[in-house]
Formats: C-alpha cells, structure tokens, sequence
C-alpha cells in the first residue's frame, strides 16, 4: 500500500502558506550568500548571527506547519471490515434472502451494507468447485461495484453455468484505496430453469375454478423439494408451499391452489416455481428459479 498524500496536500490552502514559507526561506538564504559586490567577512561579522537565527526559526515554523498539515491531509491506513453476506432465508420465507437462484437464470447474491462511511468499492470473487478432482479453484474478481453507481447489495451472476458449484467472497475497498480482508465462502450451484412450459401462463391466460398450475421439464433433475409462489399482479404476496416432486419420471407435474388461498375474480396473478436441493441447515445450496408465469383468475 503507498500513501500518496501529494495531489491532496499541493492543492490545500496550508500548502499555499507552506509555499510561501519556503519562498521566506528561500530569500532568506540567499541574504546570508550575499551578492559578490558585498564584502564576505563584513558581512558575516555584522549580519549572520541574526539572520541565522531567524532563519531557523522559519525553519521550525515551516517544518511544524508541515507536519501539522501531514496530521490532517495524511490517508487513513487502516483497512476496512471485511463486508457480511446477508443470511439466507428459510424455504417458506417471503421475501427470499441472500444467496439464492434467480429467476433470470443467474445466482443472486446479497450482502450487508457495510457500516464504514468511506467505502467505495465492492468486490466480487468467484472460484469453481472441481468435482473429478475434489479440489476448489482460484478466486477470480466478478466485478468491481462502486457504492455510487448501486443502490441495493446485490449482484447477480449471470456468467454461472448450469450444474457447476460456484464459490463467492467479497471484499472492500475505501477512499485511501485499502481493502479489506475476505468476507465468509458462500457455495451455491445452478439446477435447470423449469420454463419450458408452464400452465397458465400469457397475458390472455385464466384460471377458473380448478384451480391446477401445471408445468413440465424434458430432462432429470436432481431437485429434491419444489416451491411454488403465488404473488398478485403488484407483486404482493398470496401464498408460498414446499412439496415433494410427485413424478420423477415423467417430467410432469401439477398443484392444486388450496381452497382457503382466495383469488378474486379478473384479478392478474404470478406464479413461479423453484426447485431445491442439497439442502444444509434447511436451506438449498443448488435451486432454480422459473421465470414468473401469469394468469388472470375468471373462477367463482
Ligand atoms: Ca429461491
Ligand atoms: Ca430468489
């Protein structure tokens, strides 16, 4: 780390002073090695001992107001704290909290502002967990945040691949350009999106009174849990239930909305379903978020 008080301390009002002292100095001294036409020892025997005391005495001056000018310009060396992830939310919490699937097909990441006045920057790392070799890679920047260009802490990742365990750490930076430590790993790792088709789902699509949403995948999938999200059309929150996976095999599925969920009719209504997996402490480290189907309900 260098410290590089220089810009800052050439442009404040105290430099100005200290450059005119300098300038005092300057002239003084050249008094003391006076002009040839002068006769040297006259001039010592009669003027030196008085010049040179002032002369040191401006020299003391400037050197004090030098440091005193260090002591209120000089960069602050401490480095920051090192930032904290936003904990992960239960399952059936709404709304859902740090890092979590996301329903753009990325990994969404949460942390908490942090409590230092002079941060600047937030920096992303990620390393890639190698599953043949049992080994976890480097840790490669993401991105650079810088704390006026964001308003939320949260950053989603949108490069993360479908399948691969990815870890993230974070870090900070300050004014004076020091950074802190690492943040705490968080692991999280990509299940496939289950979009392809999802009953009802379009600007034009109903409900009526069997209430069923149903959706659909071509592949297998290693999630051990869905959840389904019901949210009215301003995004307010109806309803949130986890499930076991009723057909492995076919790829098919459907839910019932239970009859105390009340819809009211010609309202618009999202939905969206997550799959969860490898749970630890109750929460998913591998998911999936769809994208959010719409419907308008004409039951009742
Ligand atoms: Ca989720
Ligand atoms: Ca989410």
């Amino acid at each position: 780390m260098t410290l590089d008080f220089r810009p800052r301390f050439l442009s404040s009002p105290m430099s100005k002073i200290i450059n005119k002292l300098n300038y005092l100095t300057t002239f003084a001294s050249q008094q003391i090695h006076p002009r040839p036409r002068r006769s040297l020892s006259t001039f010592r025997l009669s003027t030196e001992p008085r010049r040179m005391r002032w002369l040191g005495l401006l020299f003391s001056f400037n050197f004090a107001l030098l440091i005193s000018a260090c002591g209120l310009d000089i960069e602050d060396p401490t480095p920051p704290s090192p930032p904290v992830w936003v904990q992960k939310s239960l399952p059936e919490e709404w709304p859902e909290r740090g890092i979590d699937a996301h329903e753009s097909g990325g990994i969404y990441l949460e942390w908490e502002s942090s409590a230092e006045e002079d941060i600047t920057t937030y920096k992303i790392y990620r390393a890639t967990w190698y599953d043949i070799s049992d080994s976890l890679g480097n840790y490669n920047l993401v991105t650079n945040l810088e704390t006026e260009f964001i308003s939320k802490m949260e950053y989603i990742d949108t490069g993360a691949q479908i399948g691969i365990p990815y870890y993230y750490k974070l870090k900070v930076e300050d004014a004076s350009d020091n950074q802190s430590k690492f943040s705490d790993s968080l692991f999280y790792s990509l299940i496939p999106q289950l979009n392809i088709w999802m009953i009802p789902n379009g600007s034009s699509a109903t409900l009526g009174n069997i209430k069923t949403l149903s959706w659909g995948y071509q592949y297998s999938i290693e999630m051990e849990y869905f959840c389904l999200t019901i949210l009215t059309g301003e995004n307010e929150f109806i309803y949130r239930d986890i499930f076991l996976p009723g057909d492995y095999i076919n790829g098919h599925e459907s839910w019932q909305i239970p009859t105390d969920v009340v819809l009211d009719y010609g309202w618009v209504y999202q939905w969206r379903i997550d799959t969860g997996a490898r749970y630890i402490d109750d929460r998913e480290t591998s998911g999936s978020e769809s994208a959010w189907a719409t419907f308008i309900y004409v039951g009742d």
